[in-house]
């Protein structure tokens, strides 16, 4: 098979109208400073990269090393890159401006740099997520008002597996596709074209140690998986939980499922666990435009009025007949 690199199926896309200079080179940006990241992350104890920074993100949480070499690489790669009016990261309260005196692009790229960190120092994969928007049209100064915008207008979606192999996984609106990294070849190749999401699934995953916070449809519901066959769904279900949310919905992108960070009393003051603009929004449209569906449990994650750059959302993503039968379930109350 003739083997295609992640530039030449942009610049198909773009022949094919489905995307512009502009995006593409941008996308192209993004995925350079993955593959530094992935050095980064497979050198692990050998360049000293694990463990804690020291410091605490605006979510008030200890950001290990990683997170902040991650996020850097993405930082300084995009500043330079020409294509962006501003950026948006896990890790930075205020949105990044890009410096006076570098050319300024029309989108916004918002980023969760390293996401699994909890797993970093145990060698279990992580990942970066990205999201893509436009920057409205008239706004001389980038502010926090220009990202919120629902995720139905994001031009653009992706995120890096850093596992046994790296992998890119990406939609602008056609689809999904997969690029695998050719170390040797320092190139992604197009290794998964047109992922989709099994509508049906006998596989679920869920943080179980919150069991006694979740709402009642949600103890419904996996309650009912856990009964298997001797309960009302009538066949078995199996859970796994790597606790990577890109690990875990590459799974349920690869051979269905469905993942579940639901609305529960120890996050409910936070209004969720998973953050809204980079990690629920770009992995909604990827899941969307592999066939699956992606709600909050009351409302599709994609309609979600945005009202805060750093907000959380209850998030319950994957094979379409699950999704709809958890949100039906929260919905009859
Ligand atoms: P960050 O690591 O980017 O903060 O992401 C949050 C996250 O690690 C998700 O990747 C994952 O799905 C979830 O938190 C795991 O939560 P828990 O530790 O409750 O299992």
């Amino acid at each position: 098979m003739r083997r295609v690199t992640l530039t030449q199926f942009l610049i198909e896309q773009q022949r094919a109208g489905r995307t512009n200079p502009d995006l593409r080179l941008l996308i192209e940006v993004v995925a350079r400073a993955i593959k530094a990241i992935a050095v980064n992350v497979s050198k692990g104890a050998l360049a000293g990269v694990l463990g804690e920074a020291g410091t605490d993100n605006v979510q008030g949480e200890a950001q290990k090393k990683l997170d902040v070499i991650a996020n850097e690489i993405l930082l300084q790669a995009n500043e330079w890159g020409g294509h962006l009016a501003a950026m948006a990261s896990e890790e930075v309260e205020e949105v990044h401006q890009i410096p006076f005196d570098y050319p300024k692009g029309g989108y916004l790229l918002l980023f969760d740099p390293l996401d699994g960190s909890s797993n970093i120092d145990v060698n279990i994969s992580v990942g970066t997520i990205f999201s893509v928007l436009r920057f409205p049209e008239g706004v001389k100064e980038p502010n926090e008002g220009c990202f919120l915008q629902p995720g139905s207008e994001q031009v653009a979606a992706g995120y890096a597996l850093y596992g046994p192999s790296t992998l890119l996984v990406l939609t602008v609106g056609n689809g999904v596709h997969g690029f695998t990294l050719d170390r040797e070849m320092g190139s992604f190749v197009y290794t998964h074209p047109f992922m989709t999401v099994p509508v049906d699934t006998q596989e679920f995953a869920i943080n179980a140690s919150n069991a006694r916070f979740w709402e009642p449809p949600v103890q419904r519901y996996v309650t009912e998986l856990q009964e298997g066959k001797t309960g009302p769904r009538g066949k078995d279900f199996n859970m796994r939980w790597v606790a990577s949310m890109v690990a875990d919905v590459h799974r349920i992108l690869t051979r269905g499922g469905i993942f579940m960070y639901p609305m529960d009393e120890k996050c409910r003051d936070k209004g969720g666990k998973l953050r809204l603009m980079y990690e629920a929004n770009p992995m909604a449209m990827i899941i969307e435009q592999a066939g699956g569906a992606a709600t909050t449990g009351r409302q599709r994650i994609l309609d979600v009025q945005p009202e805060k750059l750093h907000q959380r959302v209850p998030v319950i993503l994957g094979s379409t007949s699950e999704v709809e039968r958890v949100t039906r379930y929260h919905l009859e109350g």
